[in-house]
């Protein structure tokens, strides 16, 4: 029999959300606060229906489970509800930040502001993975980050996650106080990569990518992106299981601009629901990336914030549980409007 995907639907929130449980109409969504009334269920040949979620939950089994279950806490943080990664760069390229170099007391005011403004975690990076750009090597990117884990960890106010893909860094930064291992790899760039997650104890974000930074741009092919996005991930889970890291230790994360046009990030956005089957909560990383440029080119240095706003809110509005992103005050406060109408009388 052909696979099938089952991509919750029909979303409710607030009063609406509690009455449709209370009625067996709905299901909730990853134990958190926003249930489904319908499910798409998909196969590769193209086949599509929407079926209630009522008479989903009887015939669907372990796919039910897994899409309705609550998701474990992430590095102490609960996950029933949206979080907020704040980037923290400190490469000297990092074209988002607009050239600028971000070491040393410089971090530590923007670290401090970002946490300020209501971030929940700080995701520290220092290895450009923009498309086109060329590996660093393990002790430069290790000058890069220790000083800067050191310095957040002695402040102590937000988990670390590290934003790398080499085991020796994981290791040592997680020595250095990091928290979460954020691989824009999915721990499949090093051999060892498995083996120092495992060790190391603490969750994962597995992203997809196809190919390597240097190449990932040039021409990327699906057969279906939203669904060969969701077997890697798929299968990546299943190869961390064999090496001793849980579920429950992991996060997955589509990888909005890593080996995709804009084609394949929109399909990846409108459908981002269907991640909640893998049964981990989902990470979105939309911020200020090339494709809100692509559908509406600006001038303004700060001209993606809007795009980056109208993404949070589309993963929010499916259910995503944390949100990557460089302007956290105004990601904060989009999503604290949107929570208070959700929750309106
Ligand atoms: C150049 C190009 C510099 C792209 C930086 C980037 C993600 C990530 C990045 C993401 C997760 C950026 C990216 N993107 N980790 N790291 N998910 N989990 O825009 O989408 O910051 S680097």
């Amino acid at each position: 029999m052909a696979k099938l995907y089952h991509r919750p639907v029909d979303f409710l929130e607030g009063e609406a959300s509690l009455r449709a449980l209370d009625a067996g109409d709905a299901l909730p969504l990853a134990g958190g606060r926003i249930s489904f009334r319908s499910v798409e269920v998909m196969d590769r040949s193209g086949g599509r229906e929407i079926v209630s979620a009522a008479n989903w939950a009887g015939s669907s089994g372990e796919a039910c489970k897994r899409i309705t279950s609550a998701r474990a806490s992430l590095a102490g943080l609960p996950t029933d509800h949206a979080l907020v990664m704040a980037v923290l760069n400190v490469t000297p390229d990092s074209f988002s930040d607009g050239g600028e170099v971000d070491q040393g007391e410089d971090l530590m005011v923007r670290a401090r502001k970002m946490a300020a403004e209501g971030a929940d975690i700080w995701d520290v990076g220092g290895e450009s993975t923009r498309p086109g750009s060329d590996p660093v090597s393990i002790e430069e990117e290790l000058t890069r980050i220790l000083p800067a884990v050191t310095a957040l960890s002695h402040e102590g106010t937000l988990p670390i996650s590290i934003d790398s893909r080499k085991p020796e860094i994981f290791a040592e930064a997680i020595g250095a106080g990091a928290q979460i291992i954020n691989d824009v790899s999915a721990l499949s760039w090093s051999p060892g990569s498995l083996d120092a997650a495992a060790n190391a104890a603490v969750p994962v974000v597995l992203m997809h990518a196809l190919g390597d930074p240097k190449t990932m741009q040039d021409d990327p092919r699906y057969d279906n992106v939203l669904l060969d996005v969701y077997d890697w991930l798929e299968e990546r889970i299943e190869v961390c299981a064999a090496a001793g890291i849980d579920r429950s230790r992991l996060v997955v994360d589509p990888g909005i601009g890593f080996g995709k046009n804009l084609v394949h990030n929109l399909a990846l956005l409108r459908g981002l629901s269907l991640f909640h089957g893998l049964g981990c909560p989902i990470l979105l990383g939309a911020s200020r990336k090339s494709f809100i440029h692509k559908l509406r080119p600006s001038s303004e240095p700060k001209g993606r914030l809007g795009g980056s706003l109208a993404s949070v809110l589309a993963g929010r509005a499916q259910g995503v549980q944390i949100f990557r992103v460089h302007d956290v005050h105004e990601t904060v406060e989009a999503l604290g409007v949107a929570e208070a109408i959700a929750n309106a009388e």
